[in-house]
């Protein structure tokens, strides 16, 4: 029996004991056996999450008592660390070790949002009457769909998750049907910390066949969603029928320009990490290598070396220092995204296919790839590959930079890299991107927000505005000396 649906408070099979086979992208072996919603499994999660907001049992916990649930939350993940951290590398065939590091980042966010649960909700407003008080409250929203993605499976469902809890929402959630072996183990943990029952549900399968509810039944006041633009725009339509708030992460084409006064082996080594970390698939990974002129050949040069040599492998390859893509139809569509580029114009220098060793021959290994003689036009530099390729534009000044850098749909993040303080800061400032790192790329922490300008989303998670996205806000007016209005005439 496979129940690994839980929807109020219960472990169910799927109700047509439908099972699902998760495959590692490593070798293609079968790492777990989970069930797969019907849709009656789904309007039951719906129903028995908006049975439990509307009881107001969790909604009546102060935020204080939430947030001392959210930090044994997160307790129980450090105990059973390691266990999660194995799940996510079977899933996703990322090393075990970004596995660890991943995890870790999990704990973090959800101490983050545990922290925010003691401090001071709502305020009081001076309305300049004396009898009159005046409060601003901060109450749960409502019922959530969390919905994710397979990159970072655990870490994009905590981000939704842990302020959804302090905050007192009920949620579905739904994890990529690529990995969901994390987001079960999540809730589990949930289960065992005391959450109340229906508060919490997990649903497992497929976004077309169980996610369309989610997104369109009336009684869904909130959707949070992180994955790719095309799914941010259905939700979007789909939203508007019953004006469900939005929280949508659509991921990015994130520039990185180097300038020829930076430290260039530093930007080297960044610029290489930004664009090849989980095989590049990753939101904000650093993908369009903006560089200028008189540096190109020295920069481009060192990073195609470097990019020849990335050892790729499984999750307990110990030479690997990165691992495969996600799924066979995603190397197909890398596969195609750069033959597009390269009959465009573009230049490969490196990688452009799949890796032929014999030990990688079961899995989803795609070469580091480095595409030079690119502009603003091509495809290859305005869509998102999510796979590990770079695309390489040259600039002549500060002023073409930041023209390049913003001439795309997508503003999640970007990197600068300048020994010019003041001039960095300018770029920092004209880039019309979520997060923007200056001599550094890719670090962040749960305590600043994180999130997209323009077509890159809506909303913003982690920091103390990842908590109000869970959040309604209502003033409340005290008249505490009641008198006529006096407005109309009383003949
Ligand atoms: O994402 P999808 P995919 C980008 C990246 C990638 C592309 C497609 O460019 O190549 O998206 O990836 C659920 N209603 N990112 O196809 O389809 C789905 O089941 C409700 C960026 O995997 O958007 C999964 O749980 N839900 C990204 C989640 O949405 C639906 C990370 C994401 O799947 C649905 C991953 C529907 N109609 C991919 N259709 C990032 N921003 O980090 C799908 N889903």
């Amino acid at each position: 029996m496979v129940a690994t649906l839980y929807i109020d408070g219960r472990w169910r099979e799927a109700s047509d004991g439908r099972v699902h086979e998760v495959h590692s992208p490593h070798d293609q072996s079968v790492v777990a056996t989970v069930s797969q919603a019907t849709q009656a499994d789904v309007l039951n999660a719906i129903a028995a999450a908006r049975k439990s907001f509307d009881s107001g049992l969790f909604t009546s916990w102060s935020f204080k008592a939430r947030g001392e649930l959210v930090a044994k939350i997160a307790d129980l993940l450090e105990r059973d660390g390691d266990v999660i951290a194995r799940k996510e590398s079977d899933d996703t065939g990322k090393r075990f070790i970004e596995a660890q590091y991943d995890v870790a980042d999990v704990i973090s966010t959800f101490r983050h949002f545990a922290a925010l649960g003691a401090k001071e909700h709502g305020r009081s407003v001076d309305v300049g009457i004396a009898h009159v008080s005046s409060r601003i409250v901060h109450e749960p929203l409502g019922v959530a769909s969390l919905i994710g993605p397979w990159n970072y499976p655990l870490l994009q469902i905590a981000w939704k998750v842990a302020p959804a809890l302090v905050a007192g929402c009920s949620f579905i959630v739904k994890p990529s049907e690529l990995t969901p072996q994390s987001a079960i183990a999540l809730m589990k943990i949930i289960e065992e910390a005391g959450t109340p029952k229906g508060v919490a549900n997990l649903i497992l399968g497929p976004g077309s066949v169980v996610g369309t509810s989610l997104i369109n039944d009336p009684r869904i006041d909130l959707v949070s969603f992180t994955g790719g633009l095309t799914t941010g725009q259905t939700i979007m339509k789909a939203a508007a029928t019953t004006i469900k708030k939005l929280a949508l992460e659509l991921g990015g084409k994130n520039p990185h320009i180097i300038f020829a006064d930076a430290d260039i082996d530093a930007a080297i080594d960044n610029a290489v990490t930004a664009a090849f970390l989980h095989s590049g698939q990753v939101c904000s990974a650093g993908t369009r290598l903006i560089v200028e002129r008189s540096v190109h050949d020295r920069v481009v040069k060192e990073i195609v070396r470097r990019a020849g040599k990335i050892s790729l492998g499984g999750p307990d390859d110990k030479a690997a220092e990165t691992g495969p893509l996600i799924s066979q139809a995603h190397l197909k569509s890398v596969t195609a995204y750069v033959e597009k580029a390269v009959a465009e114009g573009a230049r490969l220098l490196v990688g452009g296919k799949r890796s032929d060793k014999p030990e990688h021959a079961q899995g989803w290994y795609y070469l580091p790839t480095v595409l030079d003689n690119c502009h603003t036009k091509m495809y290859c530099v305005q869509e998102e590959s999510f796979g590990p390729v770079m695309t390489v534009e040259v600039f002549d000044s500060e002023a073409q930079a930041i023209a390049i850098g913003n001439d795309t749909v997508f503003g999640l993040s970007g990197g600068v890299w300048s020994s010019d303080a003041d001039k960095a800061a300018r770029v920092a400032s004209a880039l019309r991107h979520g997060t923007i790192w200056v001599n550094d790329f890719g670090p962040y922490r749960p305590a600043a927000e994180w999130g997209g300008y323009k077509q890159s989303g809506i909303g913003r998670e982690l920091g103390e505005h990842g908590l109000s996205e869970y959040l309604e806000i209502k003033h409340i007016w005290t008249n505490n000396a009641p008198s006529r209005s006096g407005w109309f005439k009383d003949q």
